[in-house]
């Protein structure tokens, strides 16, 4: 199976796990894409009644497409089910995400939600945090002395950009920082905490303690849910 096919065929593997009468939490990125096309799917042929709510003006505009009935998060205080990828898992379900850019409002939706389902392919399994980079959500105001105090603390990294060049800007009109780590964490809790000490860091992209079921594919067809 290519990555493509695994991501698909998690992202299937999600859509059944949502029942009628739920409100569910959209998540942000390839994989989480293939779940909300599954779900139109389902909502379709089904006519499952579910609202869903969106961790992204992109993930928003893919279920409002599929006519899938959105919520305002502003009228909720939870979410049933909430189904998102993720950049990096370990083996006690910690992890990183936001390279689609998307963290902030992931983070929030996960934390109100009964359950964060998440589903990714076999190359997001990693021993220990820190294989790739890290996206932290940092306030335009003042962002050149934030990124001054995070490098203080020897944390290196660079700006995200567009693929035009220009500065990317999240949903919430913030920038992100990647940063980049010379090994794997041996304690990614203290590096969550240094970092999000800085007036000016919005959010992190590590996920804690969030992680439900974790749904995982296999470039040999096989997908398995780690509960
Ligand atoms: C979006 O901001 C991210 O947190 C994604 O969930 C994560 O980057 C996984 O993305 P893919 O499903 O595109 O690999």
């Amino acid at each position: 199976m290519s990555t493509q096919e695994m991501k698909q065929a998690v992202g299937n593997a999600a859509a059944k796990l949502v029942e009628k009468g739920m409100v569910v939490g959209l998540g942000t990125g390839s994989t989480a894409s293939y779940f909300i096309a599954a779900l139109i799917k389902r909502y379709q042929e089904e006519n499952l009644s579910i609202h869903a709510v969106a961790s992204s003006k992109h993930s928003f505009d893919l279920a409002h497409q599929g006519g899938i009935p959105l919520l305002d998060i502003d009228a909720l205080t939870s979410i049933d089910l909430t189904v998102d990828g993720a950049d990096e898992i370990d083996p006690s379900k910690q992890m990183i995400k936001g390279g689609g850019g998307a963290l902030l409002r992931e983070k929030i939706v996960a934390h109100m939600s009964h359950e964060m389902v998440v589903i990714v392919d076999e190359t997001k399994l990693v021993p220990a945090l820190g294989k790739s980079l890290l996206p932290v959500e940092i306030l335009p105001f003042a962002h050149t002395a934030t990124r001054h105090h995070i490098e203080k603390l020897g944390y290196r990294g660079s700006w995200r950009q567009t693929k035009k060049g220009d500065t990317y800007l999240t949903d919430n009109g913030n920038y992100i920082f990647d940063i980049h780590f010379s090994h794997l964490l041996d304690n990614p809790r203290n590096d969550e905490k240094a970092i999000s000490s800085i007036p000016g860091v919005v959010e992190t992209g590590f996920f804690f303690d969030l992680a439900g079921r974790v749904i995982v594919g296999f470039a040999d067809g096989q997908i398995i849910i780690k509960k």
